[in-house]
């Protein structure tokens, strides 16, 4: 036990000592895993506070591999906080900070190997080559980034252009339409006056087919009732008014089943209690339940086909009866197989002739109606089109408006699965190589990049929905390039697609100087 407590004191110690090594890489000495923009804060004169500020500490007990403070920053240069930051300087290289927790882990974090210090040989530094590697690599960047500024400038020129044509073209729209809905109404006005017009004409023409529509239900009504009676009279063989039960008897036609003989129930069905009928019950009533069967008789119920063969046929299976009806059912007959009043109506509708004056007044109607629907229709256009343009005025083109002239253009990727077209401040579509339904990824949705940029993501939202889940979502990471094209498409989480896109819109030419600061501290 003994033993085992002063083997712990001397690891300590030999790691207190380790870790107290101040940093000789940099002008400002300060404890090893601190950035030089933190030194400040730890000054050996000083006891030193948690940044948390919720405890001071001797001086002695910084990284002493022993955690103090809650927020770890007692420890930067030890592994004693899980919450610890630990700083490599890197020098020739970027530097970097590392969870704490991987200090002296047996894994090269750092290229400067500092974070391994316990075994310095087990991570020679790299950071020289690793950093000449970087500087080439960011000068490629920083070249390709003033080339394609040169071409944004063209862009964001062209956008203005395109921003300034939309804009006068709304004004000159709001215009149009203006103009097109005087028109529209001037057209309306006299489309009514026109119609009006032409109802009056029309309404002569109404009014004398209705008077004719009433003469022929009429006539039709009379024939009906001269019919009935004249079957009455044929019936009522003492011709005394009346048809009795005797009388009825001997007519065939009462026999409904054709059993050969006027039933009681036969009887009952056309006469009711009755034990006669005259001749108005006959017509009112009785004679609906008996031309049918009269009919039958005739054989003037007659199947579509049987209506087209020669009227010859027919005539000449006629006996007595047929001929006794011949004029009085004529009507009848026609009424039963020719097309109904509606249809006759149509018919008559469409080819009806007017008079000279009238032809006149329902032609010109006729224009007015075709001029104002035409009229109503530019209106339509040109509402549409006002709302195309408002719709792409409210977009949000970049600062500069350098992604404007890319609105609407379509870029294609394809991979050994899909082919994927980007349209862009539009839609994403994906479709397969096996053929079926193109796919909607997303719909234009919104810029999204962070860090300060947002115009580095463009997010397409709510795309048809993934099965058994969410609508599809597509992000477009956006990056410098001198000519606008997709890279790459890939699908990382289901139905979330990243699509690579380098354009000249997103080259910057301050590119070096921001790369530069972010090498301040090396
Ligand atoms: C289709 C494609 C794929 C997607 C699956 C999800 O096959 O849209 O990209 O992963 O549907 O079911």
């Amino acid at each position: 036990m003994v033993y085992y407590s002063w083997i712990n004191h001397l690891q300590s110690f030999v790691l207190v000592i380790f870790s107290f090594v101040i940093c000789a890489q940099s002008d400002v000495p300060r404890p090893r895993g601190v950035s030089l923009s933190k030194a400040s804060l730890y000054s050996p004169t000083k006891d030193f506070t948690c940044f948390d500020g919720t405890l001071t500490i001797p001086f002695s007990h910084v990284n002493d591999d022993y955690c103090d403070c809650f927020d770890g920053s007692d420890e930067p240069g030890t592994s004693a906080c899980l919450n610890g930051v630990f700083h490599c300087t890197n020098a020739g290289h970027q530097s970097q900070n590392i969870p704490s927790s991987r200090v002296n882990d047996g894994i090269c974090d750092c290229c400067d190997g500092t974070d391994e210090y316990a075994s310095p040989e087990s991570c020679p530094n790299t950071c020289e080559e690793l950093g000449r590697e970087a500087r080439v690599r960011a000068q490629q960047l920083a070249e390709l980034h003033k080339a394609g500024s040169y071409l944004r400038v063209d862009l964001i020129e062209k956008g203005n252009m395109k921003r300034h044509g939309m804009a006068e073209q709304l004004s000159q729209l709001e215009k149009d339409k203006s103009e097109a809905m005087k028109i529209k109404e001037e057209k309306e006005a006299l489309k009514n006056e026109l119609e009006s017009k032409e109802n009056e004409a029309l309404q002569v023409y109404r009014d004398a087919e209705e008077r004719e529509r009433q003469l022929k239900a009429e006539q039709e009504k009379e024939a009906l009732v001269n019919e009935a009676m004249e079957y009455f009279s044929k019936y009522d063989s003492n011709n005394d008014g009346i048809l009795t039960i005797d009388e009825v008897k001997v007519q065939n036609v009462f026999d409904k089943n054709k059993d050969g003989e006027v039933s009681e129930e036969e009887l009952q069905y056309f006469m009711g209690d009755n034990e006669s009928v005259d001749k108005d019950s006959f017509v009112s009533s009785t004679w609906s339940m008996l031309k049918p069967l009269v009919m039958m008789e005739k054989g003037m119920f007659k199947s579509p086909k049987e209506v087209e063969e020669p009227e010859g046929d027919a005539e000449a299976e006629m006996g007595e009866e047929e001929e006794l009806d011949e004029t009085a059912h004529d009507d009848d007959a026609v009424d039963l197989e020719s097309p109904s009043d509606d249809d006759h109506d149509v018919e008559s509708e469409q080819t009806r002739t007017y008079d000279e004056e009238t032809q006149k007044i329902v032609d010109e109607a006729s224009e007015a109606r075709r001029q104002f629907t035409e009229a109503e229709r530019t209106v339509r256009e040109i509402e549409a089109n006002i709302r195309n343009i408002q719709v792409n005025l409210e977009k949000d083109y970049g600062l500069q408006q350098e992604f404007a002239t890319l609105e609407g253009q379509c870029y294609d990727y394809d991979d050994k699965e899909y082919d994927y077209k980007l349209c862009m401040f539009q839609k994403v579509t994906q479709k397969s190589k096996n053929g079926g339904m193109e796919v909607l990824l997303g719909s234009w949705g919104e810029w999204a990049g962070e860090d300060g940029n947002k115009y580095s993501i463009m997010k397409y939202t709510n795309g048809i929905a993934c099965w058994n889940g969410p609508n599809r979502i597509a992000a477009v990471n956006i990056n410098c390039g001198l000519e606008t094209k997709i890279l790459s498409v890939n699908e990382p989480y289901r139905c979330e697609y990243k699509i690579e896109l380098v354009t000249p819109a997103a080259c910057d030419e301050a590119f070096t100087t921001q790369q530069q600061a972010s090498h301040d501290e090396l």
